[in-house]
Formats: structure tokens, C-alpha cells, sequence
């Protein structure tokens, strides 16, 4: 398998999380999101992935090339794939719990501060994108704690890393980069001191890329 991605990107790291706590092992192809005016605007890329953004996954599987883009559908699709430790513990309402926790972060977070909407907000429109993330951020993470409070689980849901986790993780590493007020959620704070005692979530980590700008 090989994976497309940037050091940094949220998404991508869900991903490689994924494949950590599953032992899949992979390629890294890195993703410049930078330079050159973005590499995941160049049409050869395009061509597998037409939003332009990482995380992209791609196999051989019956002698033709699969990919998969949206980091949730990969992770989906390396639950159904690979067997091992569950992302998705429990009942079906754990579950669900799970995916709701994992959509908070994925649709009420993330794309409110992709680089895309920065670039539109700061270069185009010359607004404060910095603020707007924060803010983004800052709503989306005090409503997670929220949801998790009463929790007794040492990661979001349970005692095993799940997609919320995968989710969570990434997201509070970019609230530290548009220094976002984190530390009245300490349930959160918990959970992320749990996570890095986990080899999933080191080698996984943005620093641990070889991409990773020094
Ligand atoms: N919903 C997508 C979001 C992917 C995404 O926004 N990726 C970002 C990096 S975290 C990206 O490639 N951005 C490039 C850009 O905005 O130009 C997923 O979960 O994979």
C-alpha cells in the first residue's frame, strides 16, 4: 500500500494512525502542500484525487490499481480489511459514539481550517484567517470535551485507541499551531497524554515523517 500525504496534514496523520494500529505496513509518498504552489494542484495528482488534498491511498488488488481519498473512508475501509485492533469498539451505540466524536472534528473542525479556506480567506478576501481557525477550532474542541466528560474510558470512548482518537489527535496538535486556549480541557489533555504513550500515535507522528520540515 502506498500512502500520499503531507507531514503536517491532520488528515493524513488519521490515516498512517490507522495503519499503525492496524500493522498494515506502506509506502509514504509525500505530498508537498507548499511549495510550488501546492503539489496537490499538479494535474497528475488531480487526476486520482480531483479535491486536491491528502490523504490518498493506493493498492494493486486483482492485478488493478485502487484508490481511496476522505480520511474516514479509509479508516472504514481498513476496519473492514484488516483484522486486529478495532477503530470501532463495542455496541452499536459505541460505535456510533465514535463516529459522532470523529465527525465533530471531521466536519466541524477540519475544513473550516484547511489550507484551502486559509489561502481564500488571507490571499483573496485579506481577513484575519488565523483568528478564523482559532475560533473554528477552539468551538468545535470545547464541544468534544463536552461529549467526552463523562466518559470513564482512559481514550475518548473505551480503553483502546478508536477513529475518534485518530481524529482527535491531529486536530489538537493544529489547535497548538493557531494557539488555541487548551488547557481548561483537561479531559482532552487526558486523553491526548494516554494517546502518545501508544506506538501508534509516535510513529505516526508529524515529526516522525520524512517529510517533516526540520
Ligand atoms: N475530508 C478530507 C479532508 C482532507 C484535507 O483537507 N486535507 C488537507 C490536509 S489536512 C489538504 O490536503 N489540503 C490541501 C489544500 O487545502 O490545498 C479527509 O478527511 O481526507
Amino acid at each position: 500500500m502506498r500512502l500520499f500525504g503531507y507531514w503536517r496534514s491532520s488528515s493524513s496523520w488519521r490515516v498512517r494512525i490507522g495503519l499503525a494500529i492496524k500493522g498494515v505496513d506502506y509506502e509514504y509518498e509525500a505530498v508537498h502542500l507548499v511549495e510550488e504552489g501546492g503539489k496537490q494542484h499538479a494535474p497528475e495528482y488531480r487526476a486520482h484525487n480531483p479535491m486536491r488534498q491528502v490523504p490518498l491511498l493506493e493498492w494493486e488488488e486483482d492485478g488493478e490499481i485502487k484508490r481511496l481519498s476522505q480520511s474516514l473512508a479509509i479508516l472504514g475501509f481498513l476496519e473492514e480489511r484488516f483484522p486486529g485492533p478495532s477503530l470501532l469498539p463495542g455496541s452499536a451505540y459505541d460505535r456510533g459514539r465514535i463516529r459522532q466524536l470523529a465527525e465533530v472534528v471531521n466536519s466541524g473542525i477540519q475544513p473550516l481550517q484547511n489550507l484551502a479556506v486559509i489561502q481564500r480567506l488571507r490571499d483573496e478576501m485579506d481577513q484575519d484567517a488565523k483568528e478564523w481557525c482559532a475560533y473554528w477550532i477552539r468551538r468545535g474542541l470545547v464541544a468534544y470535551d463536552a461529549m467526552v466528560l463523562g466518559e470513564e474510558g482512559s481514550f475518548s470512548i473505551g480503553d483502546t485507541p478508536t477513529l475518534a482518537d485518530a481524529c482527535l489527535i491531529p486536530q489538537l496538535y493544529n489547535a497548538r499551531r493557531f494557539d488555541v486556549k487548551l488547557d481548561d480541557l483537561e479531559r482532552l489533555l487526558a486523553i491526548e497524554e494516554t494517546c502518545f504513550d501508544h506506538p501508534a500515535f509516535q510513529v505516526s507522528h508529524p515529526d516522525e515523517q520524512p517529510d517533516a520540515a526540520g
